[in-house]
């Protein structure tokens, strides 16, 4: 629908486009491909397609690292062509959405050229420049501060070095991102995915950060995140772009690593700042202070998290909903069971996904069931994250095994290998050229064409989950409450509403889980489900609607 808070009843869809689909045969999915396969999207019923940047880049973080803001790399297509889409999708009913990437710049984007050209340029203070830098590390290994001989100085790099920051305290700066945010808008798209944005206001001493143990930098993240200004940032841009057009759009917030009660500012409609934001509470629960850091699953980190977000965001905000994204491995190999129970904890998932309260994305791949892979060797990785982490880890030491252990489990190319299309063909129906990046070897019995026609599929599941959304109030505004928060099996909740309750019994677990007392809730319309009775089986995921 459209109208005020949309986006409530929607599901959201996320193209990764270089692994989606590739239209012209290079080895790198592209427009076409996308355009190629709106079928697929339109069947599975999803309201909103977020892309991926498509943005003209040196590709030094995958397009995360954009160098024109107002065109088509050519690996992808034209702005021609994302025209076209941006029609065909609208004729279909759906929406469109772009990622906007502004807490930093490519290092080749003109603003960063002439910043770093002269001391004296015009843009000078457009990025973070000093002479002195301070001991913070980057999020993706080294420091934060690389030199430049233009300048004499030092400049601030959160990610890769080639991803220079953006100063948001430069009122130039703010206005140049509306501008961007317009042209956009003007070509009729209907919202912005908004990388990183809580780390857009920086605490502006730059103060030394804390050294963890085992570490060689400073970890800047107090003088970052959700730092000093940020809320003001956004209002500021919801004022000067947002409200300016009289069509409602769709604005998320990327926040890694913030809180419930930031969460709250963020998407409080009276503050007008974001629609939701994308926290990463419920995805840091099975690693330590760094991602490598690798710990077991644990259900009751998992459920408190996402049950704190479901009850934080109660009575102000809205909850988006998500398991996987381009930078995730997949959620089916780390909270469910890849081997033996595949199909089966994959609908679990989706299941306790799209059943709580809030908005969920659906990620590339998620909606057939797709696994991490077995990536044999460092060659296997493409991720410039992984493989900066690989060689300072190796440096400091470490064993190229147990390195790859951890990367096996978290790199970020476990989400990114190329979507599963069919059997037919050697490369999945991706691509009729060498695949970018290998292609997960289960592609013969784990694609879309072996799902579509299986009314016990995964994909079907999906499919089932997004209808109940559109179809059932309670989905959309039931209240959530948890029904067993201490079982070591069972993720439990009830969603109550006018029209009725839904009741959600999920066993995450390999072994058969006992209901207990909540048996008694085993009562009214078997919604999801094979049967009744008071245990579960593996992996099953029921739901009661009463
Ligand atoms: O998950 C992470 C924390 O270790 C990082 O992998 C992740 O990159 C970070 O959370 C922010 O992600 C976003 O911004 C990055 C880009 O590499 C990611 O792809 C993007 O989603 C820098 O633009």
């Amino acid at each position: 629908g459209t109208g005020p808070g949309w986006w409530r009843s929607a599901v959201v869809y996320q193209v990764y486009p270089r692994s989606f689909a590739d239209g012209n045969g290079d080895g790198v999915g592209d427009l076409r491909g996308i355009r190629q396969h709106l079928d697929h999207l339109e069947w599975l019923g999803v309201d909103v397609l977020w892309i991926s940047p498509v943005y003209p880049s040196p590709m030094a973080d995958n397009g995360y690292d954009v160098s024109d803001y107002l065109d088509v790399d050519p690996t992808y297509g034209t702005l021609g062509e994302l025209d076209a889409l941006i029609a065909e999708v609208h004729l279909r009913g759906m929406k469109l959405v772009l990622d906007l990437v502004v807490n930093h710049t490519s290092d080749q984007h003109p603003w960063f050229k002439e910043s770093s050209s002269s001391p004296e340029s015009t843009r000078r203070d457009w990025y973070w420049w000093r002479e002195e830098p301070n001991n913070w590390g980057s999020f993706f290994s080294g420091p934060a501060w690389t030199y430049c001989e233009g300048r004499a100085a030092h400049y601030l790099h959160l990610f890769t070095k080639e991803q220079p920051d953006l100063n948001w305290e430069n009122p130039e700066v703010r206005q140049a991102v509306y501008e961007v945010m317009r042209w956009w808008l003007d070509r009729g798209i209907d919202g912005f995915r908004m990388d990183v944005v809580n780390l857009i206001s920086k605490d502006p001493d730059l103060p030394d950060a804390p050294v963890l143990p085992g570490q060689r930098f400073g970890n800047m993240r107090r003088s970052v995140i959700d730092g000093p200004r940020v809320h003001e940032f956004l209002a500021a841009m919801h004022r000067e772009v947002v409200d300016r057009y009289d069509r409602d759009l769709l604005l998320v917030g990327e926040t890694g690593e913030t809180t419930v009660e930031e969460g709250r500012r963020y998407t409080d409609p009276a503050r007008r700042e974001l629609d939701m934001v994308l926290h990463y509470e419920h995805v840091e629960i099975d690693h330590g202070t760094i991602k490598w850091d690798v710990r077991p699953f644990d259900l009751d980190r998992l459920r408190d998290r996402l049950a704190a977000w479901q009850t934080g965001l109660a009575d102000v905000g809205w909850n988006s909903l998500y398991w996987d994204n381009h930078d995730q491995p997949r959620a089916l190999s780390r909270y469910g069971d890849d081997g033996r129970w595949r199909t089966e904890s994959a609908k679990l998932l989706a299941t306790v996904l799209h059943l709580q309260r809030g908005t969920p994305f659906v990620y590339q791949g998620d909606e057939i069931g797709m696994t991490n892979y077995p990536f044999a060797s460092i060659d296997d990785v493409d991720d410039v994250e992984a493989v900066n982490y690989y060689h300072e880890a190796i440096a400091a030491g470490a064993e190229p095994e147990e390195v790859m252990d951890s990367l096996r489990a978290m790199c970020r190319d476990n989400g990114r290998t190329p979507m599963q299309w069919d059997a037919a063909t050697p490369d999945a129906g991706f691509t009729t050229g060498t695949p970018w990046l290998a292609i997960n070897p289960n592609y013969t019995e784990l694609n879309v064409a072996a799902q579509i026609d299986d009314d016990d599929s995964v994909l079907s599941h999906y499919r089932r989950l997004i209808r109940l959304r559109h179809e059932d109030p309670i989905v959309v505004d039931g209240d959530f409450s948890l029904l067993a928060d201490s079982h070591p099996q069972l993720f439990a909740f009830r969603r109550r509403h006018e029209s009725g309750q839904l009741v959600v019994l999920a066993n995450f677990s390999s072994e058969e889980a006992d209901l207990g007392e909540l048996v008694e809730e085993c009562v009214g319309e078997l919604v999801i489900g094979n049967g009744g009775g008071a245990v579960l089986a593996p992996w099953e995921a029921r739901v009661y609607r009463q």
